[in-house]
């Protein structure tokens, strides 16, 4: 072995999804690798040894080692990946609270103009720059709370102009900001109020606009659509994904998170990489899942923030239909406005009954192969990206235990610290 650029060691406990099959499907979600004491040696973004600190340090005799770095006894995991974000957007939406806390539903303030549309004007309204800078935030909170990879929706432009500027806003940050980002094109999520009650009509300028401008500047790997009553109904969402994959862009699908419209059904039948939400999904549409190999992405934070008594049936997905579940923020201004994937652990331990080795699996391997990147991240593996988070807990338990605060110390991303004691390394 020639040189180690970076050696992590006093490794408290590293936890991580062990390798082999990915994603992790029902009862491997709970199988975790656990080394006490343990190093990991990083040569240029990649991980080239892990094992016990006595390990790595015998085979590393006689080989130059650039820098080492102390873990201080602290629990390392592999980086967080947030696979379902809508990170890039204009304004807020704090304004909607007291009718939010006075009963109107969520689809209601849509109905009203409010809600996304409300986003969307803001969004509209914002220069490229103001969207980069709003962005970069709220992704250095992220990656300050451990998260290395996220994906980011479009979605709050409903015009190609518009559309294609959130798009942009997420090449710029993914080729600048030390957390990767993979884009996601989701002209279908509402439909705007210039095409008010004319949503056949928003669905075609979609499908001959906006879809083969995106794909042909490169600028999404995947599409969405928000398939709910109200917004896009089943065959509308079909020709929207369909007619997305034809321009090479893989289907995702906000799918039965209010209704049990079929969306789950759809996304099997399309051969979607991930379904959404699935509060209401029925038994039929998590077989569809399984079926078609798709990982259903739960969003605890929003049924939470929602106020709803209804959760995603994480228990069913995981004992009964072996699905490989992962865990995402859905971070967006309406019905999740929360950066945190350490709050999201808490809730998925709370209200989707997942186990701290379950929730650690949806928020690494499982959360990668939703986003199509369980061969580069989501564990801690010789030749993958080299992508660490380092948690200042005594044990995996602890994270969705000691809620409510940010137990990061440091970040590796591709090799390099980005975050030490709990700051920006970069000065980002
Ligand atoms: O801005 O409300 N559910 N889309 C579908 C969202 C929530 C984001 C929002
Ligand atoms: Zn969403």
């Amino acid at each position: 072995m020639e040189r180690i650029d970076l050696l992590v060691t006093d490794i408290g406990l590293l936890v991580t999804p062990p390798s082999g099959i990915v994603p992790r499907y029902g009862a491997e979600m709970s199988v975790i690798h656990e080394i006490e004491h343990a190093a990991i040696a990083i040569r240029g973004e990649r991980i080239a040894l892990f094992g016990t600190e006595s390990d790595v340090r015998s085979q590393l005799t006689g080989i130059e080692i650039g820098e080492t770095v102390s873990a201080k006894g602290k629990l390392v995991a592999p980086g967080f990946v947030d696979p379902h974000t809508h990170l890039v957007h204009g304004g807020s939406r704090e304004n909607e609270l007291s009718l939010k806390r006075s009963g109107v539903p969520y689809l209601e303030i849509l109905a009203q103009g409010g809600g996304i549309l409300s986003t969307v004007r803001a969004t509209r309204a914002a220069s490229e720059q103001q969207l980069l800078e709003k962005a970069r935030g709220s992704l250095n909170i992220m990656l300050l709370n451990g998260v290395t990879t996220i994906e980011a929706k479009s979605g709050y432009g409903l015009s190609l102009e518009d559309e294609l500027k959130q798009l942009r806003v997420a090449k710029q940050l993914n080729s600048r900001h030390p957390v990767d980002l993979v884009s996601t094109f989701m002209g279908g999520h509402a439909v705007p109020t210039e095409y008010t009650g004319r949503a056949d009509e928003y669905v075609e300028l979609l499908v001959s606009r906006m879809l083969p401008e995106v794909a042909s500047q490169g600028l999404a790997k995947f599409c969405d659509v928000f398939c709910e009553a109200g917004v896009f109904s089943i065959p509308q969402s079909r020709r929207i994904l369909q007619e997305g994959k034809r321009y090479g862009l893989i289907p995702k699908i906000h799918a039965d998170e209010i209704v049990s419209l079929g969306g789950a059904e759809l996304a099997g039948e399309i051969g979607a990489i991930s379904a959404e939400h699935l509060l209401a999904a029925s038994d039929q549409g998590l077989s569809s899942l399984a079926a078609g190999g798709v990982v259903p992405v739960l969003l605890p934070g929003t049924s939470f923030n929602l106020g709803l008594k209804q959760h995603a049936r994480a228990r069913e997905m995981i004992d009964t239909f072996r699905l490989p579940v992962a865990l995402a923020t859905d971070y967006n201004p309406g019905s999740c406005p929360t950066e945190s994937i350490q709050l999201i652990m808490m809730l998925a331990s709370l209200n989707l009954r997942m186990t701290p080795e379950e929730i650690l699996t949806a928020c690494t391997i499982n959360a990668a192969a939703a986003i199509g990147l369980a061969s580069e991240i989501g564990s801690i593996e010789l030749g993958k990206q080299a992508d660490i988070t380092i948690l200042d807990a005594p044990s995996l338990a602890y994270l969705p235990y000691h809620f409510g605060i940010n137990h990061t110390f440091g970040v590796i991303k591709k090799g390099r610290v980005a975050v030490w004691n709990g700051q920006l390394a970069s000065g980002e």
